[in-house]
């Protein structure tokens, strides 16, 4: 009899332990994870920039009334292959190797946060944009974009093919996502990456949005017209809307009245050529008026930079519409099909973007508005609606949150933190971190962008433009458009020692070798 007793309980033990164990199997979120190319937070409504006010991203923003918006999210390399490798691994560029969207692929050997899903049972999947020259790994389904992928009728590769797809990249992500969510295998969890092309340059909105803002006047920023005094590299840089767009290619300027051939293209007619001739015709048709209008009225060339910055905004906002149409549809999906109940949904963007911020498009700079990274993200039960998380968080973080929230450990190596408590809880824990590390290293590139890093706490931004030994300071409460250098200004020194001292240990952390910036790439 005695004997009996500590077996019962030791079979009461076993059931318990598996039991839970089933129910956390059970309650293993499913996770979509969507993500758009150059996607700025000013034009997500729910950030409330003027833009966006303009040209509302209401289903995008639904996910932030369901679940949270992240105010102070940022990339740790703001450039599309390391931004990706980044969140695949949960390691700053450096650790793991993808320092610039270069020749040499991603390292698909490395552990990655689809492997580490898939390895726990999940089945993955990725659709759209990839862009990290190697194969994916680690998924169970990929049909990526070719390189870029183009705005009409583009290749998908698959393992076994390369597929011309008639139609408009944006719609097409989202059917093969629907198409994949329905083929699944039901019983598993799964892990989808959604990655769109849109809204990467040139900008080519779906035929239905060709005209969606034609005569919208979009708020021209404070900085447009900065003159870079004081910033040394912003001044050398290479991406002002009213100089470095190509009139044809970016603009859609064609030569002159009533004319159908751009105005300059530098890879001759790239985007139109993958159009069919009447897909063409109708694209001309579209902007003819206008294009018209450019030419039958005289303007200063401040008037016509101003021209140039409402085209690329309609263009822009033109392609996020179909952008935000396809996060609705996904939305539906998984409310018609009950699985919205158990799924995370994640919207973010690779990094930030210019929307005529200094003159600007593009990105690469540490400065707010490229250094930024939108994410909302919802999980019903978990996320109160309306969560505002306003903790420093980084795409690094991407990878152990979402390992965190399914329940699976977070490998040490990963030098991002999961964010899980600061979401779900809404609570800062005490030891959340005070700065940010960022690195961006593709110089000389696209752009002309300086290589740099740097520290961002809440308040300070120091940058070090390391190659030309040129150090910049910003206020961000007093100066929020970083227009003011105040390194080495009067009263600066104690800052400076203290964001200096951060920086340091912040290297010192992640481990980054002072001589071996470049090593991994060549
Ligand atoms: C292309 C663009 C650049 C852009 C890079 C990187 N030129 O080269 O403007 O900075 O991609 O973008 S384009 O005329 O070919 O569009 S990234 O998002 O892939 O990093
Ligand atoms: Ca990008």
């Amino acid at each position: 009899k005695t004997e009996i007793k500590p077996f019962i309980a030791l079979c009461v033990t076993l059931m318990t332990t598996l039991c839970m164990y089933g129910q956390k199997l059970e309650q293993r979120p499913n996770v979509i994870f969507i993500m758009s190319d150059d996607h700025a937070e000013q034009a997500i409504s729910a950030y409330g920039h003027p833009v966006s006010q303009i040209a509302p991203t209401p289903h995008i923003d639904q996910i932030a009334q369901e679940g949270a918006l992240f105010v102070n999210n940022y990339c740790s390399n703001s450039i599309c292959g390391p931004s990706r490798a980044a969140i695949l691994t949960g390691k700053h560029s450096h650790k793991n190797g993808f320092m610039r969207n270069g020749n040499k692929g991603f390292d698909g050997t490395q552990q990655t946060l689809p492997k580490i899903l898939q390895q726990n049972g999940y089945e993955t999947a990725i659709i759209g944009k990839w862009h990290l020259i190697s194969k994916p790994t680690g998924f169970d389904h990929w049909e990526i974009l070719n390189d870029q992928g183009d705005y009409y009728n583009p290749y998908f590769i698959t393992a076994q093919d390369t597929v011309r797809r008639m139609g408009y990249v944006t719609d097409l992500i989202t059917n093969l996502t629907k198409e994949w969510l329905e083929s699944r295998d039901k019983n598993k969890p799964f892990f989808l990456m959604m990655h769109h092309k849109a809204p990467h340059r040139n900008w080519v909105p779906a035929e239905r949005h060709y005209k969606r803002y034609e005569n919208t006047i979009f708020p021209v920023p404070e900085t447009y017209f900065d003159d870079y005094e004081g910033r040394y590299a912003a001044s050398k840089q290479e991406m002002n809307i009213y100089r470095d767009m190509y009139e044809g290619h970016d603009l859609k300027m064609v030569a002159g009245i009533n004319s159908d051939s751009l105005l300059y293209d530098p890879w001759p007619h790239a985007f139109l050529e993958t159009m069919t001739t009447a897909e063409r015709e109708r694209f001309f048709m579209a902007y003819r008026d206008r294009n018209n209008d450019y030419y039958t009225t005289e303007r200063t060339e401040k008037e016509k930079a101003i021209w140039k910055f409402q085209r690329y905004m309609q263009d822009y906002l033109a392609t996020v519409k179909s952008v935000d149409e396809s996060v609705g549809e996904i939305m539906d999906y998984l409310k018609n099909s009950g699985l919205d109940k158990n799924t995370i949904i994640i919207y973010t963007s690779d990094q930030g973007f210019y929307l005529g911020e200094h003159g600007w498009f593009d990105k690469r700079f540490m400065y707010e508005e490229s250094f930024g990274m939108p994410l909302l993200m919802s999980y019903p039960e978990h996320i109160k609606p309306g969560t505002k998380v306003d903790g420093l968080t980084q795409n690094i973080d991407f990878a152990p949150t979402l390992l965190d929230m399914c329940h699976i450990e977070i490998p040490d190596d990963m030098q991002g933190v999961s964010f899980k408590k600061l979401v779900e809880n809404n609570k800062k824990p005490r030891d959340w971190r005070k700065s940010l590390y960022y690195h961006y290293y593709e110089f000389p590139g696209f752009h002309s962008v300086r290589a740099h890093y740097g520290v961002k706490m809440k308040r300070y931004k120091l940058i070090h433009f390391y190659n030309e030994d040129i150090w910049e300071l910003y206020d961000l409460k007093n100066d929020p458009t970083e227009m003011n250098n105040i390194y080495g200004k009067t009263g600066t020194k104690k800052i400076t020692k203290k964001l200096k001292n951060e920086l340091h240990h912040l290297r010192e952390q992640y481990e980054v070798d002072e001589d071996k910036h470049d090593e991994n790439e060549r």
